[in-house]
């Protein structure tokens, strides 16, 4: 019979109960507002809750998933303190366990959103082998109500779905962009996300088509994108003309035809980079790459 390892009787620690599925304490619909200024150091005064490099876990209770916040970033410093002195509050009302990582892309080459997002995806994992949820983000987003909640599901998510500037409409029935969450499975059974829109755009339908294409040839088992009410699903974004070299993608409209034959070779399985520095934020961590240019 194989031995039974003897139990040593240690110090008892409260076991938290699992969170609630609905958090008490959510407050609806938010003013949000992006005209006073936002100093780094108020938005610290405010979560002291926070631990270094933007980590939270509930006092309270025990949460089904570990979040991981991932934001494609580059020279949009103003607008990611407006979004961590929203969201922190937002989701730690959420009783989520959640880390920010705000993924910087390393000089001016082109902007790559989706590898960016690819990159953060790996680099959470590295940092922390709990992750299960990952909710990206664009920094300029901030949801206008709390029920919005920033968790996985057994389906995909899109948040963002009813954006000021878009009327509080979707813009079309396949939008995916903004601001969209998979658990981990979701992620790796899709092979991440493309890793070759340079410039802006198309990035999000690639990520929509990869969602929807069949997964098993003989059986319809695309998953489906699960939305919040779009009461509910609402977004402020600060208004901001485009960035340099994130100029619209031309070749963005006949990639996008052609994901069902790339997905398998260009994703999260294939995407290449150098991480130049990791630095732990009071409220979240900033990981720099050189994510290379445009072939
Ligand atoms: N991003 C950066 N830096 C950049 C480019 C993009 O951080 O230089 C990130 C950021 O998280 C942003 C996201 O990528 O929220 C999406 O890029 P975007 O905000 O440029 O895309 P969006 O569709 O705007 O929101 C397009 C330009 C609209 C110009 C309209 C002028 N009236």
């Amino acid at each position: 019979l194989p031995e039974v390892p003897s139990v040593r009787p240690g110090p008892t620690v409260p076991v938290l109960p699992p969170c609630p599925d609905s958090p008490p304490g959510l407050v609806g619909r938010l003013l949000i507002e992006f005209t006073s200024p936002m100093p780094l150091e108020r938005v610290q005064r405010e979560n002291p809750g926070v631990l270094l490099g933007g980590r939270y876990t509930p006092p309270d209770c025990t949460p089904a998933q570990t979040v991981a916040v991932i934001i494609p970033f580059r020279h949009r410093e103003h607008h990611l303190r407006y979004w961590l002195h929203y969201l922190h509050p937002i989701l730690r009302r959420q009783r989520l366990r959640y880390g920010i990582y705000v993924i910087n892309q390393h000089g001016e080459d082109t902007f790559n959103r989706a590898k960016l997002l690819n990159v953060g995806f790996l680099e959470a994992l590295k940092e922390d082998a709990a992750y299960d949820c990952f909710i990206f983000s664009d920094v300029d987003l901030v949801p206008m109500d709390d029920r919005n909640l920033y968790r996985c599901g057994d389906q995909p998510r899109h948040f963002a779905i009813a954006m000021d500037k878009f009327g509080f409409r979707l813009p079309y029935a396949g939008y995916f962009g903004g601001v969209s969450g998979l658990s981990k499975a979701q992620f790796l059974r899709i092979n991440g996300f493309p890793n070759e829109y340079w410039g802006w755009g198309g990035e999000d339908d690639d990520i929509f088509n990869r969602l929807s294409v069949p997964i098993l040839r003989i059986s319809l088992t695309g998953m489906k994108i699960s939305r919040p009410d779009i009461r509910i699903g609402r977004y402020r974004m600060i208004k901001h003309d485009r960035d340099k070299h994130n100029e619209p993608n031309p070749q963005r409209f006949t990639k996008i035809q052609n994901t069902k034959l790339t997905m398998k070779r260009d994703g999260i399985g294939s995407v290449r980079y150098q991480v130049l520095e990791v630095s732990r934020q009071p409220l979240f961590t900033n990981i720099t790459v050189d994510i290379g240019r445009p072939p």
